[in-house]
C-alpha cells in the first residue's frame, strides 16, 4: 500500500491511513450527484426494548451475492453492483490491493444525520478486517475512541474525494462515530467496501 505510506494516523494498536484528495474534485463531485440520485435508498428501523428507532442515516448495501451483511440489527442480501459502483470498487480495490466483496451506503442528509460509536467487528469481516471508506459531500467530523474508554481520542475530518483506510488491529481496539452536529452541512454519502467472507 505504498500509496498511502505518508498519510498514517500513529495511534497505538490501529492502521489508519487517511488520503486527502484521492478522487480529482470534478469526479467526486459526479460520483456524488449519480449515486445520490441513482441509489434505492433505505432507513431501517431497529427494535430496542420494545421501541421502534429509524436510524439517523438513509443506507444501501451492494455486493457480490455472496457477501450478506448484518447491521443495525438486520440482515441484509446485498444488491448487485450497478456499473459505477463497480467501477468504484475496482479503483478501490487498485489502491489497497486487497480484495473487497461489498460496499456500505451510508447518506447524511444534514448535521441531524449521524451514526452512533461501534467498531466494525462484525463476525463476518473475520479478524483484523480492512475497511475502505470513501467521502463525498459535506466534511462531517469521524471520531475515534479507545473501546472501554468515554473520551474521544482523535478526530479526523473526512472531506469530499478523501479515502479513509482502516486495518489491522483498529476495529479490535478502538471505536468511531459521526456524531450529530448544529453547524450547517452539506448532505454526504460515504462508501465503506469491506470484504465479507463465507459462513462457516
Ligand atoms: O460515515 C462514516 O464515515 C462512517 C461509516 C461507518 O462507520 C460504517 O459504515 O461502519
Ligand atoms: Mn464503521
Amino acid at each position: 500500500m505504498n500509496l498511502f505510506d505518508d498519510n498514517s494516523l500513529q495511534l497505538p494498536n490501529a492502521d489508519l491511513k487517511l488520503h486527502v484528495g484521492w478522487l480529482d474534485r470534478a469526479t467526486a463531485d459526479r460520483w456524488l450527484t449519480q449515486l445520490t440520485a441513482e441509489t434505492p435508498w433505505q432507513q431501517p428501523v431497529v427494535h430496542l426494548y420494545g421501541r421502534q428507532h429509524p436510524v439517523p442515516r438513509l443506507v444501501a448495501w451492494y455486493g457480490d451475492a455472496e457477501a450478506r451483511y448484518r447491521y443495525s440489527g438486520l440482515t441484509h442480501q446485498p444488491l448487485p453492483w450497478t456499473a459505477l459502483l463497480a467501477q468504484i470498487r475496482t479503483q478501490v480495490v487498485t489502491a489497497v490491493e486487497q480484495p473487497l466483496n461489498g460496499v456500505l451506503l451510508n447518506y447524511y442528509r444534514d448535521g441531524q444525520d449521524s451514526m452512533g460509536w461501534h467498531s466494525d467487528d462484525e463476525a463476518e469481516l473475520g479478524r483484523d478486517p480492512l475497511v475502505v471508506s470513501l467521502n463525498l459531500g459535506g466534511a462531517r467530523r469521524f471520531d475515534l475512541r479507545r473501546k472501554g474508554q468515554t473520551r474521544i481520542e482523535h478526530s479526523l475530518v473526512l472531506e469530499h474525494g478523501s479515502l479513509l483506510v482502516m486495518a489491522g488491529p483498529t476495529q479490535h481496539y478502538w471505536q468511531h462515530q459521526v456524531a450529530k452536529t448544529r453547524s450547517a452541512c452539506a448532505p454526504r454519502l460515504n462508501l465503506t467496501f469491506r470484504l465479507i467472507r463465507p459462513c462457516e
